[in-house]
């Protein structure tokens, strides 16, 4: 039923669901924001070039409606950017979103690390097999693994490390390579926030494609992830994927579209291909550095007869101050205690040291309800441009009073949000609802407490006043 044009210059049109897209529980505000922003852009982006894309939006309080998204049907193969020398690396990267060094890390620094991580990985298994409860499961669960952005039947780990020598050696030789070309995107005082180690085997299935910072969500600015290869990784172990130059609105508002009709039935060549994707084949020490907004994937794995086997792929990101991203890939003990310029060789940056923010953070990287809310609020007070997010993790969970900050921030177009009064009405009318969700909950938890009292974490009333 549906075509994707392959000849810029028939246009043919496609009909899905905006609906059915992933992560697009708030239908009214998810298709609000796609609307205003593809209006301006579709034109003087793709101009004639460009196939038509047209998607119906069916939501219960609106009638259907059409959405247009004009974009050029692929991107030729980009070829990887691998350099030799640093010299140029502000300007790949700025222009590319990533950047690729052949074994930049030595090779017995990676080999010691590997061998850790195995170490840390069955330590971290056994303990969390070992425990005596479902709740210390639970909570042993979340100190050593993260979730992923996208779990699939033969999932990737995601392990955080400890700050051991061999982790810490390793670091320092990121940190002399690369915080030079780093700073001026993040600042010396840019906050470790990822440190863990992306461990597939044998037929680990390939993650759909995707950018760790949404561009149309909120006003975030990118952070800068370097991924280390520990072992040699090769074709059949799935390697990661990047789409050069896929670091923009345009981009990440064309994969949504492609996304909603391939999700609508359409079958046609993979996202990856659409985006000129290249598989970063490496050998160990090899090193990717990319902006947090660049379209990428971890590729699937043969099998071991085909040579899949055990890849481990380091994973470190900083971000700038005021940029708080919407989760941590850390040991709880370590969020807020690393910065760039702990690892460039210079004498460390003279930061005041901040238990409240670390311990916010901390909770609310458990998902509490509560929690979130009051970091996000902490934040928006700091003018962070990372309260956005937060804001919508809380209203994701049915808290009216993120929903009523969000409508304000879109009102006024604070913390790199633009303006938007149509969004700051829809998160208006939500946090309403949601008013009224809860109403229904405490009165029934009410009626429910008089025969036995319940702890219901929304009928407490919010301490955020
Ligand atoms: O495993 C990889 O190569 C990349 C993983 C990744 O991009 C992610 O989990 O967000
Ligand atoms: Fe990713």
């Amino acid at each position: 039923m549906h075509h994707l044009a392959e000849e810029p210059s028939a246009p043919k049109k496609m009909h899905a669901d905006f609906l059915c897209a992933p992560g697009t529980q708030e239908q009214p505000s998810f298709f609000s924001s796609v609307q205003s922003a593809l209006a301006p852009l579709a034109e003087a982006v793709w101009g004639s070039r460009a196939t038509c894309v047209t998607t119906t939006v069916d939501t219960a309080s609106q009638a259907p409606a059409k959405l247009s998204c004009k974009a050029p049907s692929f991107l030729p193969p980009a070829p990887l950017p691998w350099l030799d020398s640093l010299e140029d690396g502000h300007a790949t990267l700025s222009r590319e979103g990533c950047l690729l060094l052949d074994k930049a890390i030595p090779r017995e620094k990676c080999e010691a690390l590997a061998a850790l991580v195995d170490l840390v990985l069955d330590d971290a298994l056994k303990e969390v097999e070992e425990a005596p409860d479902a709740a210390s499961r639970s909570i042993l669960t979340k100190k050593y693994f993260r979730k992923l952005v996208h779990k699939t039947k033969q999932d990737r780990i995601e392990l955080t490390l400890p700050m051991e020598p061999q982790v810490r050696e390793v670091l320092d030789c990121i940190g002399q390579l690369l915080s030079g070309m780093l700073e001026p995107f993040l600042t010396r005082e840019a906050f470790l926030v990822d440190l863990s180690c992306m461990i597939t085997e044998a037929n680990a299935e390939p993650q759909p494609l995707h950018a760790d910072t949404k561009i149309i969500d909120s006003g975030l600015l990118p952070l800068f992830t370097v991924f280390v290869a520990l072992q040699d990784i090769t074709k059949m172990m799935g390697p990661t994927w990047l789409c050069p130059r896929t670091h923009n609105a345009e981009s990440h508002l064309r994969l949504m579209a492609l996304q909603a009709v391939q999700k609508s039935g359409f079958v046609g060549p993979s996202l990856v291909h659409q985006f000129g994707g290249m598989p970063a084949d490496c050998e160990t020490g090899s090193v990717i550095c990319m902006n947090s907004q660049l379209l990428h994937c971890g590729g699937g794995q043969a099998s071991a007869e085909e040579g899949g086997q055990r890849r481990r792929l380091l994973y470190v990101t900083f971000y700038r101050p005021g940029n708080t991203p919407a989760e941590h890939s850390l040991r709880d003990e370590l969020v807020g205690q690393y910065r760039l310029g702990d690892f460039d060789g210079l004498p460390p940056p003279n930061c005041e040291p901040d238990a409240e923010y670390d311990s916010l953070f901390v909770a609310a990287n458990r998902r509490e309800l509560e929690a979130m809310l009051q970091f996000a609020i902490f934040l928006r007070r700091r003018a962070d441009r990372g309260a956005v997010m937060w804001f919508k993790r809380a209203k994701g969970k049915g808290h009216p009073l993120a929903s009523m900050h969000l409508a304000e921030i879109y009102l006024q177009g604070e913390l790199g949000v633009f303006k938007d009064p149509i969004q700051a009405e829809h998160f208006r009318q939500e946090g309403l609802r949601l008013y009224e969700a809860l109403k229904a909950r405490a009165a029934s938890s009410e009626a429910e407490s008089k025969e036995e009292p319940k702890d219901e974490e929304l009928a407490r009333p919010s301490a955020a006043g």
